[in-house]
This record gives C-alpha cells, sequence and structure tokens, in this order.
C-alpha cells in the first residue's frame, strides 16, 4: 500500500504531498538491486578515480584523497540501504552500467589527460549523482533518505572542485573540456535512459533527472567560463550521438 508524507523540503519550504513507492513489493525490490548496485558501484569507483587524479595533480593528492575517503562513505552508507530493505545488489550488472564510462577514464588517466579525467569523474558523475540524489529523496524509505541527505551535501563538494580546478586553468583546458563533454556525453544520456524503467519503480521520473543533471552541469560549466552558446553545442553533442 502507497503511504503520503507530507514534509518540508530540505531548504525549508514545503512541498506537496509524495506518494511514496512500497518498499516491500518484488517489483521494488528488483528494481532496488540494481540501483542500489549502480550507486555502490558508482561510489567506489569514484574513490578509485580520486585516488587517480591525485597521481596527475600530486600536489593536490591530499585533498584528492579526502574526497576519495568521502565516496567511501557513501558506498557503505547505500551498501546499508540495500541491508535494510533485504536487498541484493546486482554488482555485476552494476559494473557493465558503467563499463563505458570507467574505460573512458582509465584511458585518459594513461594519458595523463587530467582535464578529461576531471570532466568525467567531478563533473559528469557528480552532476549525475546530484540529480539521482535529489530527486530519489522525497521518494526514499526514511533509512535511505537519511543517509542519501548527508551523501548529497558531499557530492556538491565534489562537483566544486572540478569546477575550481577547470575554471583556474580554463584557457589552456577549453578545447579538451569540448572534445571530453563530446565523447561522454553520449554515454551519460544512454545510462539515464537505462535506469529509467528501474527509476520509475522507485517513483523517480526519467525528465527530472535529465532536468536536474542539466541544471548541476550546466551550472558547472557556465562557471568555469562557457558561454550560453557553448553550452547550447555541448549539450547538442548529448542528441546527435
Ligand atoms: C559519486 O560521488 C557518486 C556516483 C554515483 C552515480 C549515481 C548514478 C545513479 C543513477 C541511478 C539513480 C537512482 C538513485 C537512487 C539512490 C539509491
Ligand atoms: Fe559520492
Ligand atoms: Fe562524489
Amino acid at each position: 500500500m502507497a503511504s503520503s508524507l507530507l514534509d518540508p523540503a530540505v531548504d525549508g519550504t514545503p512541498v506537496l504531498d509524495v506518494e511514496l513507492p512500497d518498499f516491500t513489493t518484488e517489483a521494488y525490490k528488483s528494481a532496488y538491486s540494481r540501483i542500489n548496485a549502480i550507486v555502490i558501484e558508482g561510489e567506489q569507483e569514484a574513490h578509485d578515480n580520486y585516488i587517480s587524479l591525485g597521481t596527475l595533480i600530486p600536489d593536490q593528492a591530499d585533498e584528492l584523497a579526502q574526497l576519495a575517503r568521502m565516496e567511501m562513505k557513501h558506498m557503505k552508507g547505500f551498501q546499508a540501504c540495500g541491508k535494510n530493505l533485504s536487498v541484493e545488489p546486482d554488482m555485476v550488472f552494476a559494473k557493465e552500467f558503467f563499463s563505458d564510462l570507467h574505460g573512458n577514464f582509465r584511458s585518459a588517466l594513461e594519458e595523463n589527460k587530467v582535464v578529461t579525467c576531471l570532466v568525467i569523474q567531478a563533473l559528469m558523475i557528480e552532476a549525475f549523482a546530484i540529480a539521482a540524489y535529489h530527486i530519489y529523496i522525497p521518494v526514499a524509505d526514511p533509512f535511505a533518505r537519511k543517509i542519501t541527505e548527508g551523501v548529497v551535501k558531499d557530492e556538491y563538494t565534489h562537483l566544486n572542485y572540478g569546477q575550481e580546478w577547470l575554471k583556474a586553468n580554463f584557457d589552456s583546458s577549453r578545447d579538451e573540456i569540448i572534445e571530453a563533454n563530446k565523447a561522454n556525453l553520449p554515454i551519460i544520456r544512454r545510462m539515464l535512459e537505462e535506469v529509467a524503467d528501474d527509476a520509475a519503480e522507485l517513483k523517480m521520473e526519467k525528465e527530472s533527472l535529465i532536468e536536474d543533471f542539466l541544471i548541476a552541469y550546466q551550472e558547472a560549466l557556465m562557471d568555469i567560463g562557457f558561454n550560453s552558446r557553448d553550452l547550447a553545442r555541448m549539450s547538442a553533442a548529448a542528441l546527435v550521438a
């Protein structure tokens, strides 16, 4: 049976009655076994990626190790969310889900392409996580909701890290950011499509996910130094591929 919840939003503004899903159905648990795994795998890979970035930016290795530690904490939190609902995360599915993006990050790392690595991890993956967690919070079970609220704050710190670095190095990074966007935004789009049915089972809408992703991603690009024509061109990259 669906229940409803009247609750102030995080910033204190009142929100409408939200229909909560039934967390005990097989359909919910099946979808959750994949989504929970995606999030666990995403946090694990984010940890590894920040450690790797520390080898490309040695003078910031300590700060990056700090970000990596936060990702480990996130991963453990989401593992607890799955356990709490008696769901076994489908990690094989999740590894496959991330494989293209993971491969592109690894190739960039081997070529010492720090800009591409930052675009993939700190801009795209973090914006994806921010969108997903935002949309999830109002429809999450109370246990997962608390954990996710703590996590989403950290993800802004991570997005901001990439944003500040790329902003400080804008002139020398511009072309590589555009290239990394073109190669990887279609992959993010495909990942959003792939998760849409399971997300809908959790009462998360694909349109809201895309919208929130674009807000976080484009705000970052704008702050880094791109103008609105650049942004339109860069977003179009997701449509043509
Ligand atoms: C980096 O800090 C985290 C990377 C995680 C990527 C998350 C992608 C999530 C897509 C699925 C949306 C469902 C959210 C539900 C949360 C249990
Ligand atoms: Fe995280
Ligand atoms: Fe993160």
